[in-house]
């Protein structure tokens, strides 16, 4: 047993590294309490947290209930490593301590000891044992069933007391010589001699309808030991009875099955004659409910903690332009130039699969038959040289539908910069250089609402205020990659449909269309520096191809 100094015995360290009360101390604090304690009736995880939500301070595990919810009689038909189990189920759902009726033990004392022993280990803080014989029967059955030796039950109470390896496990020994006829005289003396066997509490039972003999024997008791009664026969008497009578605790005893047995008749008569739910739906739990109950909230929370986040997020890619890159771009569209053995499309298709993003969608236009790759959906801008990129991406409508990213087709970017443009929550997010390349003829400069702040600490947010070139100084230079929300997404095929109205989706490029998004709704920006780049000349290739 463990020393009554070591703490362990009242506190414990749980998985997440917080003190919880231990259960053992719990259940015999109740049962000690001067206080009348309760402990209503479970049979499973669920029900024993319902009593858990209820307030109840502790659970009956009901031998009777918890082999009629296996469907069985409460004859020792389940085995006891069968109640184990549901024991187990019950512990774990709740933080209660839990009284397990442990009818006469399973047999004599060695099952005693074994028993208590695995209740230990599965934190179930007590046993209440009965002086009768293996296999039991419900005292409410019959009359005068034949009871256990007193000395041989005595041992039995010896044996289990000396197998607890938490030294506030409980262990209660209920007297049966009252429900089997041998008086008031008998269940004294053999309440005396448990309670010198060791036993913590006694459980004195009664079946009659009123609690007449049970307040006689707490009265001849003189509180001796705490006194646990169940009023299941005489429910009726007031509770402020057993108060006065100093008695320790009051067992529900199967209430929580009994309703369930009321309910689900009920409801199972009436959906069976009506053949429809209508009547049934609004009086039973919502399906919710039984999520809240079994606690889906922490698993999405865990979920969050544990499981790296995948999008599920669609992409664009404009990837109609020739581009300039002298002979390479004769017969193929700059995107499918070799870079290091592989087209620049391929790698930027594998950049967005490997931040979760593969329903890619790449419209094409110049040299169309060359671009092609395994999984990549196509669709074809016919008109490409006549037209600009907002008509390229309207020819991609259906895909912008959902979490949706688009980019040009010759840009390289690392993935942590799609990465953070998909985790930061935005409707609207630009991913933008905050040190605008130098040179001539870059469309894509930024004015925002502030510049990149160098404080580590800043978490501000920062919005595009337009778009487009010739703009000096500018906050920053757009890296062609954006991420747009399902809403954001919503906007965008708004805008498209503006455009296509005021005839400008023919000749708008993608700096005019966010700084028409920019006008309506918020369009964040995320500052970076460097590790991107896109292919528009071959000194560009060649950094390209130097760029893993
Ligand atoms: C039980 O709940 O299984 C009991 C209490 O033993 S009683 O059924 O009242 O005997
Ligand atoms: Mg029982």
């Amino acid at each position: 047993m463990l020393g009554k100094g070591t703490g362990l015995a009242v506190e414990r360290v749980n998985l997440s590294g917080a003190r919880e009360p231990s259960r053992f101390a719990a259940l015999r604090a109740l049962i000690t309490s001067p206080a009348l304690s309760f402990l209503m009736e479970a049979h499973n995880g669920l029900s024993a947290k319902i009593v858990e939500e209820a307030g109840f301070q502790g659970i009956w595990g009901s031998g009777l209930t918890l082999s009629a919810s296996m469907g069985l009689r409460d004859s020792n038909e389940a085995s006891w490593t069968q109640v184990l189990e549901q024991l187990e189920l019950m512990a774990d759902a709740t933080r209660l301590p839990i009284l397990l009726d442990g009818d006469t033990g399973y047999g004599n004392f060695n099952n005693v000891r074994r028993l208590v022993r695995k209740l230990c280990d599965r934190k179930v803080a007590g046993v209440c044992i009965e002086d009768k014989l293996f296999p039991k029967t419900n005292s409410f059955i019959g009359e005068a069933q034949p009871m256990a030796d007193m000395d041989e039950f005595c041992g039995r109470i010896k044996a289990g007391k000396d197998s607890q390896t938490d030294d506030d496990f409980v262990l209660v020994a209920r007297v049966e010589a009252l429900i089997c006829g041998h008086g008031m005289a008998e269940a004294l003396r053999r309440a005396e001699a448990y309670h010198a066997a060791g036993a913590d509490a006694i459980l004195i039972h009664s079946k009659q309808s009123s609690a007449a003999e049970i307040l006689t024997f707490a009265e001849q008791w003189q509180n001796r030991a705490p006194l646990v009664i169940v009023p299941t026969k005489y429910y009726a008497t007031p509770t402020e009875q057993f108060r006065t009578a100093k008695i320790s605790t009051v067992i529900w005893a199967n209430h929580m099955l009994r309703t369930s047995i009321s309910a689900m008749r009920e409801l199972a008569q009436t959906v069976k004659r009506q053949e429809s739910l209508i009547e049934v739906e609004h009086r039973v739990a919502p399906v919710n409910d039984i999520f809240k109950l079994v606690g889906n909230d922490e698993l999405e929370e865990a979920e969050s903690r544990y499981i790296p986040r995948k999008s599920s997020a669609r992409a664009v890619i404009l990837a109609a332009s020739q581009g300039a890159l002298g002979d390479l771009t004769d017969d193929r569209p700059k995107c499918m130039v070799d870079v290091r053995g592989q087209p620049l499309l391929q790698r930027l298709v594998t950049t967005l699969a490997s931040s979760g993003v593969r329903n890619v969608t790449a419209v094409r236009g110049y040299g169309k038959q060359t671009v092609r790759l395994d999984g990549l959906r196509t669709v074809d801008n016919d008109r490409f040289a006549e037209t600009g990129e907002l008509y390229s991406l309207s020819c991609a409508l259906d895909a912008i539908e959902g979490e949706t990213v688009i980019v040009y087709g010759d840009v390289l970017f690392r993935k942590y910069i799609l990465d953070n443009l998909l985790e930061c929550g935005a409707d609207i997010v630009l991913a933008v250089d905050q040190s605008p390349r130098a040179g001539a003829n870059i469309r894509d400069l930024v004015v925002a609402d502030r510049p990149a702040s160098r404080d580590y600490l800043d978490e501000g947010e920062t919005r595009l205020v337009r778009m487009g070139a010739d703009i000096n100084p500018a906050h920053g230079e757009w890296m062609g990659l954006a991420a747009f929300s399902a809403t954001g997404a919503g906007w965008l095929r708004e805008e498209i449909a503006a455009a296509r109205a005021d005839g400008t989706l023919e000749t708008a490029d993608l700096p005019a269309l966010f700084t028409r998004l920019a006008a309506r709704h918020k369009v964040r920006i995320l500052y970076f520096n460097g590790h991107w780049m896109d292919v528009d000349t071959l000194v560009d290739l060649a950094a390209a191809r130097n760029f893993s």
